[in-house]
């Protein structure tokens, strides 16, 4: 890239609030300058120089802060390695691997390849690759009663093929690892703890690919009566607190549920911030059973969950959400709080349901802006779908887009009981969406709407422009008829 070019992206990623802080929060963790480091100096499994000898040490000597390998080695792990100790810890992989293949799979779903349990509230992993782990890559479990911030800072780490999560943090007490629609009554969340504290995660140049790769010799569903809900990147935070999460760079493809869901219920917001990653052909569930019934839920390249007060803040630029098999990027909240969504130069193509989804109920707002991107090619849904129930306003805008042939609507928006409607389409193509509308626009309850269309494209369309209860539409230099 020139140096213009980097100039005018800089300026891109601060107007977004995007920019790479040089500021602690966001940046590696360091260790301690007066921590010393544990060296791991060949791939043996156990025993003077290994992997598992060093995180022990750590466990036992709470002035170790740092982990770094050789370069070039591949560590043998058959057991989960666990780290305990309550230091923040910075390893240093040196381009090595650590690999659970050959390993016995696990059954339950609280370990990995490298697990920290401890109270620490920096974990620090760069130049490392997690490869065919028997249970997750990587997992963060944050015990009850943890306060402050953890922060969990991924740079150049590649997890491939493990058997449940790519990257898991868990600080939730959920009712299980269920997917979104199925809250199997059997499925007993292994590590049951809510906590006060918040949950930062930050990944620079991260690659999670295959997450889900179960053991053919069982079935998970069965085995623990959970649904195979494995995603790339999990991040559940729950009691007080928020969670952040930070994704520059990096692809989260081909895993068996979401690339990456983020899951934050109670108090506390959720704010992801995404820049140049893709989230491509995820979702692929297995069928499970449950009363009774085969159940699929196939899954999104985006997953954010938000509940209780607080609100939803996204924010994609330059990334790339194609051919999953749910939504593509799906966000939903719930109880007080806005959404916030803006989205930029972003493909979201070709996905099985809606290309991109807001979902937001209760008291509080939901913007949706969409600005240089495409959501085409839904298989069976909408190209963008935002909806707003209670109380609070919708405001829509959609600029020098695309949402070309989908099986649904281009466009489609409801705004729900009090609260007004603004929904704004400017200079964007909404052509050729001949089962649906180019914009499907209502608004109801109480409140006002208003609908502006201008210079764009709704021909070809099952309906040029659909509206319901607006009270004012307004098309100016918008072509509505012809092929
Ligand atoms: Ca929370
Ligand atoms: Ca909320
Ligand atoms: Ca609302
Ligand atoms: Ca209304």
């Amino acid at each position: 890239m020139t140096r213009a070019g980097k100039t005018a992206l800089a300026a891109v990623l601060i107007a977004f609030g995007l920019a790479v802080a040089p500021a602690a929060s966001a940046g590696p963790v360091r260790a301690d300058r007066s921590a010393t480091s544990a060296r791991v100096t060949n791939g043996n499994p156990s025993g003077p120089g290994s992997f598992a000898n060093a995180v022990q040490a750590a466990n036992a000597d709470d002035g170790i802060g740092g982990i770094v390998f050789d370069s070039g080695l591949t560590a043998t792990v058959p057991d989960s390695i666990v780290f305990t100790g309550a230091q923040r810890l910075s390893i240093d992989g040196n381009g090595s691997t650590v690999s659970g293949a050959g390993a016995e799979p696990d059954h339950t779903w609280d370990g990995g390849l490298f697990v920290s349990a401890g109270a620490s509230t920096a974990i620090s992993i760069r130049g490392l690759t997690f490869a065919d782990s028997f249970n997750n890559g990587v997992a963060v479990l944050v015990p009850a009663g943890q306060e402050g911030v953890v922060q969990v800072t991924l740079r150049e780490v590649t997890v491939e093929a493990p058997q449940f999560h790519g990257v898991l943090v868990d600080a939730q007490e959920t009712t299980g690892y269920n997917t979104d629609d199925i809250p199997h009554p059997s499925c007993v969340d292994p590590h049951p703890s809510d906590s006060p504290a918040s949950v930062s995660v930050s990944l620079t140049d991260v690659t999670v690919t295959g997450a889900g790769t179960l053991d053919p010799g069982f079935d998970t569903s069965i085995e623990t009566g959970c649904p195979q809900d494995f995603d790339g990147v999990r991040v559940d935070e729950g009691g007080e607190g928020s969670l952040t999460a930070r994704i520059v760079g990096g692809h989260f493809d081909g895993n068996l549920a979401d690339g990456i869901e983020l899951d934050e219920s109670q108090s506390g917001t959720v704010a992801a911030r995404v820049v140049g990653a893709t989230f491509n052909g995820n979702g692929e569930t297995m069928p499970v059973t449950y009363e009774g019934d085969t159940v699929v839920d196939l899954d999104d390249g985006f997953d954010i969950d938000e509940t209780g007060p607080g609100g939803l803040i996204a924010r994609f630029v330059n990334t790339e959400v194609i051919g999953n098999f749910d939504e593509g990027l799906d966000f939903d909240e719930a109880g007080s709080g806005d959404v916030d969504a803006l989205i930029v130069g972003t493909t979201a193509e070709g996905n099985e349901d809606e290309n991109m989804k807001a979902d937001e109920k209760d008291a509080g707002d939901l913007r949706f802006d969409v600005r240089s991107s495409s959501a085409s090619m839904s298989a069976s849904q909408d190209g963008v779908q935002v909806e707003e129930a209670g109380d609070g306003d919708l405001v829509l805008s959609i600029r020098a887009s695309t949402m070309r042939g989908n099986d649904g609507d281009g466009v489609r928006s409801d705004e729900g009981d009090e609260g007004d409607l603004v929904a704004t389409v400017v200079n964007s193509d909404l052509s050729g969406n001949p089962g649906g509308s180019g914009t499907d626009i209502g608004e109801d309850g109480e409140g006002i709407g208003t609908v502006v269309i201008t210079s764009t494209d709704l021909s070809g369309n099952g309906d040029g422009a659909t509206t319901n209860d607006v009270d004012s539409e307004i098309l100016r230099n918008s072509t509505l008829d012809g092929p």
